[in-house]
């Protein structure tokens, strides 16, 4: 893995002089300033981290280094976590090394699977996606080199050797998961072969695996899902849980945890149940109308359209988009994807006039359509589609925390005061 180190190596030699000019010739520099509102309202907006494998723009999406969807979505998601942990593409040898060594990385220990067949059928996926991460904790080479202590200089060298080991365990670890709960625990094996991260997990699965466009489809949600900045829910706390030292497999389980919530990733699985409410209501193939009045219902029931609105995008997610490119060339006539498009319709223009104006962001989100492909395919038991976002999410959860180790990142700890503070604080104002 020479190659791969030396990038990151001179990669974070690079920002870290950047970033020592930057603090040596602005170091009282005012970014912004901070207000009640952005306390109050889940520091929204406030810019308060430093994340260099990838970006948000609210009117044109993500940004890994200066690509955007379009110049980077089809590509293999070993060629994207090269290009988030080093900021450029891999040459064809060095991919070659990096699937070669996730190759050779890839297997589960055997007591993960004791512990994830010994769990109840009622757990939910992530969350089994989650403990089977931890339950690998105990291989941590970085919790092993920390013991017997080692220089803040080989932190980040034993973050990426850890990164590499979970990452390469995923696709096993998660498609065993999907055949514990629902396929009567008979795992597949793929040993012989010499697969990369998509064809071992989609050959894992275990259905549908002779056809070429579901594989398709896998690897494009495993690069579509990699990384969204650092201030969403699960790659902040990733970071969080990371920056006391606590190893990869901690602050992967940790983040994962956030993505597991219904307004982050688990955003994916309720809109599978919501279309398969709509259907059960008026059929698979509803009018715009009745789409239209099931979006009012679920607004005056206080509940949100799941996979609509977005904290940092102001416009329809270029991951959406993405996926309606794939949807449309593969299973246009798919009618999960015909009722995405209805809703697709319909609800900006409800949502933009919905509590006076308030939703930020009426446009859809990735999570408004991934499902629906997963769906088409054959993949029905949609309490898994998280843990497809979640495989991926874990690149930009090891690029980030690989970097934030290697430019010497503290401890996160922002400070938090009372109500009676901000009282007595504002009266003098
Ligand atoms: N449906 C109904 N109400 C909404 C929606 C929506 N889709 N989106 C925002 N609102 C409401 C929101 O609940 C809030 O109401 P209140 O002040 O009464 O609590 C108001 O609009 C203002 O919220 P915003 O500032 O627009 O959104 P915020 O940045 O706080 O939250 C989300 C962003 C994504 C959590 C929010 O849009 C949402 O709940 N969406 C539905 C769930 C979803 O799709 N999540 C997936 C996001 C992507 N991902 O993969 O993580
Ligand atoms: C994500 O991919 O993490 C979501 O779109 C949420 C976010 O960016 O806040």
């Amino acid at each position: 893995m020479e190659k791969l180190i030396e990038k990151v190596k001179r990669r974070i030699e690079s920002l870290a002089q950047e970033l020592e000019h930057i603090y040596n010739d602005y170091p009282e520099a005012v970014i912004g300033e901070i207000t009640v509102k952005n306390i109050l309202g889940g520091m929204r907006g406030m810019k308060s981290l430093v994340c260099n494998t990838s970006y948000v723009d609210p009117y044109k999406g993500l940004f890994i280094s200066d690509l955007e969807i379009p110049d980077f979505e089809d590509k293999s998601p070993e060629e994207i976590f090269f290009l988030l942990v080093t900021g450029s593409l891999p040459s064809v040898d060095e991919l070659n090394e990096l699937k070669s060594e996730f190759n050779k990385r890839s297997r589960v220990p055997q007591h993960v699977w004791t512990t994830l067949k010994s769990m109840s059928q009622t757990t939910h996926p992530m969350t089994m996606f989650s403990i089977g991460i931890l339950a690998m904790e105990g291989e941590s080479v970085f919790k092993q080199k920390y013991a017997r202590g080692i220089p803040k200089s080989d932190y980040w060298k034993y973050t990426l050797e850890d990164s590499l080991n979970l990452i390469a365990k995923l696709p096993e670890l998660a498609a065993g998961i999907y055949r514990i709960l629902f396929m009567n625990g008979e795992l597949i094996d793929t040993s012989d072969e010499k697969l990369d991260l998509a064809g071992n997990l989609t050959y894992r699965l275990g259905f549908n695996r002779h056809n070429p466009s579901f594989a398709d489809l896998n690897r494009l949600y495993l690069v579509l899902h990699c990384d969204h900045e650092g201030g969403n829910v699960s790659a902040f706390t990733s970071r969080v849980v990371n920056s006391a030292l606590s190893n990869i497999y901690l602050a992967a389980s940790a983040g994962l945890n956030g993505l597991a919530g219904p307004l982050h990733g688990l955003a994916n699985q309720v809109c599978l149940n919501f279309i398969t409410c709509i259907h059960d209501q008026f059929g698979n193939n509803p009018t715009v109308d009745q789409v239209r009045d099931f979006v009012t219902a679920t607004l005056d029931a206080g509940k949100v359209i799941p996979g609509y609105g977005h904290a940092v995008l102001r416009v329809t997610d270029p991951r959406f988009t993405s996926f309606m490119k794939f949807g449309d060339a593969h299973c246009s006539d798919s009618p999960y994807l015909q009722t995405v498009k209805k809703l697709f319709q319909v609800v900006p223009d409800i949502l933009r006039s919905y509590k006076g104006g308030k939703v930020a962001n009426p446009w859809p989100n990735v999570d408004a359509i991934s499902g629906s492909l997963l769906y088409h395919y054959g993949m029905t038991h949609y309490e898994f589609y998280t843990v497809m976002f979640g495989i991926s999410r874990v690149l930009g959860f090891c690029a980030q925390n690989t970097i934030a180790r290697g430019l010497h990142q503290p401890i996160i700890r922002p400070k938090s005061v009372t109500t009676a503070w901000l009282k007595e604080y504002l009266k003098k104002q």
